[in-house]
């Protein structure tokens, strides 16, 4: 029997992987799309021709309802969040419907489309549940490095809304016996990884000024560090969660920490610039609170799901320039309308 999987968060980076991902293992992949007329949705057709799409909004419970009973899926992913973080602080209330609430309101489309009335059920047959959470719940650590059982700091709004996502995902595990789990993801990024977004804005910026269309780069933190992974890697371990046979939450992460200088270091030094030349340092672009150190211990998804991250930190930061090198020379902008500094 082909198995059905519904997407939330389809438009953003890890929906179009994961998409790509489930249709190679025989997938019927729906993804839920917002708005009248989203204009990411035109990308979604293009890149993802074999994806179904369905309307829905994670702010609008019955449109989760009736996503879920129209498709019928086996597995829902819930991917879609407002994810960038100095957003979070702008729009903390939006965040928190979106990025929190939105979980609940997921969780509650499918109990209630599976008929879930009781206290734990059988988890055999029911359709089940991942939930994007975060190493951003991490927040200012109080160990290095973070596992299943690091406890939470979280330092944004974004971190809070996902550690209230995060419990709920386990309460609704343990109230009904539902097969839900939580992915704790640290960064992942990749070519399709949205420009506000630090190694995007930075390949972006060195590929620009490679082919002489900026001279500078202006950035915040230099001295942040977090761990840096493959997106395309990243989106199986969600998949191997959903088919492992007990539901259980997971760190993934590389192991391996790097400050943002670091990343701006290897991004110039792929093209063969000298960062210091072109980088300025921006005390605006600094955050209220920052996370200043991210570092996973993969462990437990090494082990029990037998996940490897295959692409190292200097090879993604190299495929992310070289795609922005090609992008900008074909005349594309993505970073054309942003309205982040
Ligand atoms: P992304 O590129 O920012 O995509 C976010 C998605 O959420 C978009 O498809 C967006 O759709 C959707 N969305 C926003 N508001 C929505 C709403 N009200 N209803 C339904 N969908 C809505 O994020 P990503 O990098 O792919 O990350 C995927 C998930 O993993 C997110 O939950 C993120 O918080 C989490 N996460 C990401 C990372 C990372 O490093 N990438 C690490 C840990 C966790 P529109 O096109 O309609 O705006
Ligand atoms: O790339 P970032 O914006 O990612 P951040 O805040 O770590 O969040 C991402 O990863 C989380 C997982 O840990 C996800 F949950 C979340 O959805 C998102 O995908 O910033 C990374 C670091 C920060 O410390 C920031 O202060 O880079 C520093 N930074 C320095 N200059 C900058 C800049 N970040 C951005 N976006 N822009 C700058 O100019």
């Amino acid at each position: 029997m082909t198995r059905r999987a519904l997407l939330t968060g389809i438009t953003g980076q890890d929906g179009s992987y994961l998409a790509e991902h489930l249709l190679s293992e025989g997938y019927e992949v729906w993804g839920l799309v917002r708005g009248q007329a989203n204009p990411r949705v035109p990308r979604v057709r293009r890149l993802l021709q074999d994806v179904r799409l369905v309307r829905g909004d994670l702010l609008d419970q019955g449109s989760l309802i009736s996503a879920v009973e129209k498709v019928q899926p086996d597995e829902v992913y819930n991917l879609g969040a407002i994810s960038f973080v100095p957003m979070s602080w702008e729009q903390a209330e939006l965040t928190a419907e979106v990025t929190g609430m939105g979980v609940l309101r997921m969780l509650e489309a499918i109990r209630v489309c599976s008929g879930i009335t009781g206290s734990r059920g059988s988890a055999d047959g029911q359709i089940r549940f991942y939930q994007a959470s975060s190493s951003e719940m991490f927040g200012q650590v109080r160990e290095t490095p973070q596992t299943e059982r690091t406890p939470f700091h979280p330092r944004s709004p974004y971190g809070v809304a996902k550690a209230y996502g995060h419990f709920l995902t386990q309460n609704y595990r343990e109230s009904y016996g539902m097969f839900a789990v939580s992915g704790i993801l640290f960064n992942h990024e990749s070519p399709r990884r949205g420009a506000e977004f630090v190694t995007r804005k930075v390949s972006l910026g060195v590929a620009r000024i490679k082919l002489g269309m900026a001279t500078e780069l202006r950035l915040g933190n230099l001295e942040a560090r977090r761990d840096w992974g493959y997106a395309g890697d990243f989106v199986r371990a969600m998949h191997m969660m959903m088919t492992a046979e007990t539901p259980e939450d997971y760190v993934i992460g590389t192991g391996r920490t790097h400050s943002v200088r670091e990343l701006v270091e290897a991004a110039f030094g792929a093209v063969g610039l000298d960062w210091e030349r072109y980088v300025v340092h921006d005390r605006s672009l600094h955050r209220p609170a920052e996370v200043d150190l991210l570092c996973a211990d993969p462990k437990k998804a090494r082990t029990q799901l037998g996940w490897e991250p295959t692409v190292s930190f200097e090879e993604l930061v190299a495929m992310m320039v070289e795609a922005d090198l090609r992008l900008l020379s074909d005349g594309e902008d993505p970073d054309q309308y942003s309205p982040w500094p």
